[in-house]
C-alpha cells in the first residue's frame, strides 16, 4: 500500500469550563500561537482549529494529522453572547472522533459547571479523554485524590496529567492522539496550521493584549475589529483596528491616563503580530463607543456564532 494511504487524520475537540487551559493546550500541541490566552474567564469566543502533524513512522513517511478544535469555555450562560459561545462549543462535537475534556486540578473542587459537562457527555455517549491540567500548581497527593474522584464520574477512555503551560505530559498526549486518529488521507493541506484568517487573528491578538494589560475594571464586553489591512510596496503592513465598547465610560479605561494604556496595548500587539506574520507592522488602534454591539447579529455571524443560540 502507498504510504500516503497509511496516513491518519481526524478531529479532536477540546472542551472544558472557562479558564481550564484549553487555548494554552492547543497552542502547545500545535507549536504556534493560534488561540489567545488570558487569566480571565471567557477569553475564547469562537471555535478555532489548530492542526498538528505527528510522525508515526519517520522512515516510511507515515504521519498523523490531528485537527484540534479549541472551544469557548462551557458554563451556565445567561447573556446572548455567552449563550452563543457555549452553543458553539458544543456544536463542533458532531465532527469529532475524540473529545478531550480538560480539568484544571488547581481548582479547590470539582464544581457544578464541571459536573454538568460530564452529565452531558454521558448523555451523548461521547468518547472522552480526560486531561488533568495545571499539575504544576498541584501537589502529588492532591492530584491523586482529584484523579480518583473525577474518574468515578465517567468511563474515560484514557487519562493524562499535564501542564499545558510548561509542556509536561504534552508529548505523551500528542503521541497517543496521533495513534488513534482514523487511517485517512489528510483532511487539510499539509502546511495548514490554523483555520483562522490573518485579520481575525490580528483582532484576537489585540483583544488578548487588552485582557492582559487592563486589570479588574476591564470591560469584558469589548470587541476588536480589523477594519483595514494594507500591504505596502516594501511589504510592511498597515493595520487599522477598532476597539468597540458598549459604554461611553469604558473608553477612558481603555485609553488610560494620557493614552498610556492603549499605547502599551498597541506596542505589545504590534510586536507579536510582527513575529507571527514575519514582517514590519504599522498598527493603528481606535476606540469607539457602539451602543449594544452585543445585540447586532452581524457581529455574531462574522465570527461564526449563532445570534439566536
Ligand atoms: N500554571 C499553569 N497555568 C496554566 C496552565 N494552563 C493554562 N494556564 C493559565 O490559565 C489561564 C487560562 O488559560 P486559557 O488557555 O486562556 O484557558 P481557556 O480554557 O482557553 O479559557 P477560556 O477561553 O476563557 O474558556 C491563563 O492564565 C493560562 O496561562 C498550566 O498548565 N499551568
Ligand atoms: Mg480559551
Amino acid at each position: 500500500m502507498d504510504n500516503e494511504l497509511k496516513n491518519r487524520s481526524g478531529f479532536v475537540n477540546i472542551l472544558g469550563i472557562p479558564n481550564s487551559g484549553k487555548s494554552t493546550l492547543i497552542n502547545k500541541l500545535v507549536g504556534k500561537k493560534i488561540s489567545i490566552v488570558s487569566h480571565k474567564v471567557q477569553t475564547t469566543r469562537f471555535c478555532v482549529k489548530g492542526i498538528s502533524l505527528y510522525d508515526i513512522d519517520k522512515e516510511k513517511g507515515i504521519q498523523s494529522q490531528i485537527i484540534f478544535i479549541d472551544t469557548p469555555g462551557i458554563f451556565d450562560a445567561k447573556r446572548r453572547l455567552d449563550k452563543a459561545m457555549v452553543s458553539a462549543a458544543w456544536s463542533e462535537l458532531k465532527y469529532c472522533d475524540n473529545v478531550i475534556f480538560i480539568h484544571d486540578v488547581s481548582r479547590a473542587k470539582i464544581n457544578d459547571e464541571t459536573l454538568k459537562i460530564i452529565e452531558k457527555l454521558i448523555k451523548i455517549k461521547a468518547s472522552v479523554i480526560l486531561v488533568l491540567n495545571k499539575i504544576d500548581l498541584c501537589s502529588k497527593d492532591k492530584l491523586l485524590e482529584r484523579t480518583l474522584n473525577i474518574e468515578k464520574l465517567f468511563d474515560f477512555k484514557k487519562i493524562f496529567m499535564i501542564s499545558a503551560k510548561n509542556g509536561s505530559g504534552c508529548n505523551d498526549l500528542l503521541s497517543y492522539l496521533a495513534g488513534i486518529m482514523p487511517v485517512h488521507p489528510f483532511l487539510y493541506d499539509k502546511d495548514t496550521i490554523s483555520d483562522l484568517p490573518e485579520a481575525l487573528l490580528a483582532s484576537e491578538i489585540t483583544r488578548e493584549k487588552l485582557f492582559n494589560t487592563l486589570n479588574q475594571e476591564l470591560p469584558y464586553n469589548l470587541m476588536v475589529e480589523t477594519e483595514k489591512w494594507l500591504i505596502n510596496p516594501n511589504k510592511s503592513i498597515n493595520i487599522e483596528q477598532v476597539i468597540y465598547v458598549n459604554k461611553e465610560s469604558h473608553k477612558p479605561i481603555i485609553l488610560g491616563k494620557g493614552g498610556q494604556n492603549i499605547k502599551r496595548v498597541g506596542i505589545a500587539s504590534r510586536k507579536e503580530l510582527e513575529e507571527l506574520l514575519n514582517c514590519k507592522i504599522h498598527l493603528f488602534l481606535f476606540v469607539k463607543y457602539k451602543k449594544n454591539w452585543m445585540e447586532d447579529p452581524r457581529k455574531y455571524s462574522s465570527i461564526g456564532l449563532d445570534f439566536n443560540a
